[in-house]
């Protein structure tokens, strides 16, 4: 069992102490240990394995450790089977609609018998949430609006979260002497920020040996499908991962095929066809003289040489979303895309002086280890009390602190800035002498996502229209499958950055990926330049930057449109114009 499964349990304890309306220590305690796990780098698997004391984890007590060790040994947890008696478990899933939350299950329970999202949507449909005390016409269109939602993104994985379940997966198959070539296609390989299923392609000596390789992999929970050359099976997370054996000489046809996506596919085979040339996974194939015999096999081998047989260079996958790739590929005018080794500083991460779990100079080390000229210190500021936002008179003894970290390591730059909130009313949460003196002023909304569209609109800009701010950060404020972007008016935000040369952030966070790949384009065209940043709390998040380059490179960005892409003195340019 992965970390990110045995968090999902503990959040779901979580949420049925909740509904029950147990005490909001325990309910406290279950949820900040289910954050610590998520985001633990070592797998606790292995902890327990080597007996690691797991209460030596921040926020995890004697008894969940106890919990843990039994979910890992057995499989189940006992607390939350002794939950489920008293609460039904699909509840979990109603308090997690947007208008719902814990209380409001229970009185849709208590009140209507409502268990399930499928009847809460009959009822919802029927009038019968708005006649319940505290719930109204409002909140049930509300709940409707968000059942919609949900149906649309159940059944997709972050990528980061497929990700962990991946990379194991392929270097167990990898291992097989049978396996001479495998790759992963799909959305997984375009970098999509969620994906439906895994595409596995693989060339072998044995075939046999690399099914019977896979269906035994321990984390196999079900065979769905077990042919010669196709199987297809769901993990115990609920990941389905299919694979397809193939021929060497069809390798790369059914590489691209399977990358997808459709729709690129379908328009590549368009052109195929006015060139008298027919694609398939099986090969690129010459039309037979007159027509009916069978063809000539043209390419098929490698992937490039099927692009190259329809007279087109190779294609990034992370573009083949049918945006004018194809087009662009054609008029020799394909984005030269970022990539990690571009990258030269991150410019949004938390330390311990607000909510970050490590030092200024901590944050520093991991940052020269990935080899950066420069970073920026971005720590939250008050009006975010429970993270320990900073008020002016804290950041400034934070500038000694830096100023003597500066001075040990003179290998790196470090650049003052903060994360700003933006108040409700668009006002910034500190004073302007204090704004003027930090290198790097980000801006973001923690709080009200709910204000009417033109209200919220209007709060962003008036925070864009600031002088002092260079970047806006986690523009919408989504969390991918959990939570909708804000309601705002996104396009007049944009050209607002436009006009007052704000920089937009694409927050490489797999949980927000914020802004998505389709935004970043427009920033684009709008002539918007864009930050890419880990948002790190910890060192280890600093890894998290591949995530924001990928997205990037689905927004066809490259190095010239990314500032902190820039050499330090480009980027300070950037930073002190306006
Ligand atoms: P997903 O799994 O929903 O995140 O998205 P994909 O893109 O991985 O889609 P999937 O797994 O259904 O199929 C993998 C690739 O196979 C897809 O990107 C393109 C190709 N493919 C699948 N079905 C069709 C089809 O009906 N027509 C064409 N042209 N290609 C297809
Ligand atoms: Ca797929
Ligand atoms: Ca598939
Ligand atoms: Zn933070």
């Amino acid at each position: 069992m992965e970390n990110l499964e045995i968090s999902r349990v503990l959040e779901d304890v979580a949420a049925l102490l909740e509904i029950q309306g147990a005490n909001p220590f325990r309910i406290r305690a279950y949820q900040n240990a289910a954050r610590v796990v998520e985001s633990h780098s070592t797998p606790l698997k292995r902890m327990v394995q080597e007996e690691t004391d797991l209460t030596e984890l921040p926020g995890i007590g004697k008894g969940i450790a106890a919990d843990i060790t039994q979910l890992l040994s057995e499989g189940k947890l006992g607390t939350l089977e002794e939950l489920a008696e008293t609460v039904p478990l699909s509840l979990i899933e109603l308090t997690r609609l947007p208008g719902v939350g814990a209380k409001r299950a229970r009185k849709l329970w208590d009140e209507l018998g409502i268990e399930t999202i499928d009847q809460l949507e009959e009822a919802a449909a029927a009038g019968d949430v708005a006649a319940l005390a505290g719930f109204g016409a409002k909140s049930q269109e509300k709940i409707l609006r968000g059942i919609e939602a949900h149906r649309r993104r159940i059944g997709r994985f972050k990528l980061s979260d497929a990700d962990q379940y991946v990379e194991p997966l392929l270097a167990h198959l990898r291992a097989l002497p049978a396996v001479q070539r495998l790759e992963v296609a799909g959305s997984y390989r375009r970098r999509r920020e969620t994906v439906g299923d895994i595409d596995l392609l693989a060339i072998a000596t044995e075939p046999q040996e690399v099914v019977e390789g896979f269906t035994s992999y321990p984390d196999v929970k079900s065979v769905e499908l077990a042919g010669d050359t196709k199987v297809t099976v769901v993990l115990r997370s609920g990941l389905q991962v299919d694979l397809r054996i193939l021929l060497p000489e069809s390798y790369g046809a059914a590489l691209q095929y399977f990358s997808g996506s459709k729709e690129h596919n379908v328009k590549l085979r368009k052109r195929a066809v006015a060139q008298g040339l027919s694609i398939s996974e099986y090969g690129v194939i010459r039309a037979g003289e007159g027509g009916g015999e069978r063809g000539e096999l043209v390419a098929g081998r490698e992937e490039a040489d099927v692009y190259e047989a329809v007279g087109l260079p190779w294609i990034a996958p992370e573009l083949r979303e049918d945006r004018g790739e194809i087009e662009a590929a054609l008029a020799g005018e394909l984005p030269q895309l970022i990539s990690l080794e571009d990258i030269r500083g991150d410019l949004q991460m938390h330390s311990t002086w607000s909510d970050g779990k490590q030092s200024i100079e901590e944050m520093l080390e991991g940052c020269v280890a990935r080899g950066y000229e420069y970073f920026a210190m971005t720590d939250h500021s008050k009006a975010l009390a429970m993270t320990g936002g900073l008020d002016a008179a804290k950041l400034r003894k934070q500038w000694e602190e830096i100023a003597e970290v500066q001075e040990r390591h003179p290998e790196i730059r470090i650049l003052r800035g903060m994360e700003v909130d933006i108040l409700a009313d668009g006002e910034l949460d500190l004073e302007d002498e204090m704004l003027a003196e930090l290198d790097v002023v980000l801006v973001s909304v923690h709080s009200r996502f709910d204000l009417p569209h033109a209200q919220q609109t209007e709060r962003i800009l008036e925070a864009v229209r600031h002088p002092a701010v260079n970047i806006l950060a986690h523009p919408t404020g989504r969390l991918i499958n959990r939570r909708d972007e804000m309601s705002f008016d996104l396009e007049e935000v944009l050209r607002c950055a436009a006009e007052h040369e704000v920089v937009v952030e694409l927050n490489a966070h797999p949980d927000r990926l914020d802004l998505r790949d389709s935004h970043l384009i427009r920033a684009r065209e709008l002539g918007l330049e864009v930050v890419i940043s880990t948002d790190a709390h910890r060192v280890d998040d600093l890894a998290l930057m591949r995530y924001g380059v990928e997205q990037a490179r689905r927004a066809w960005l490259t190095p010239n449109d990314v500032i902190n892409a820039y050499p330090l003195k480009r980027l300070l340019e950037t930073l002190s114009r306006g």
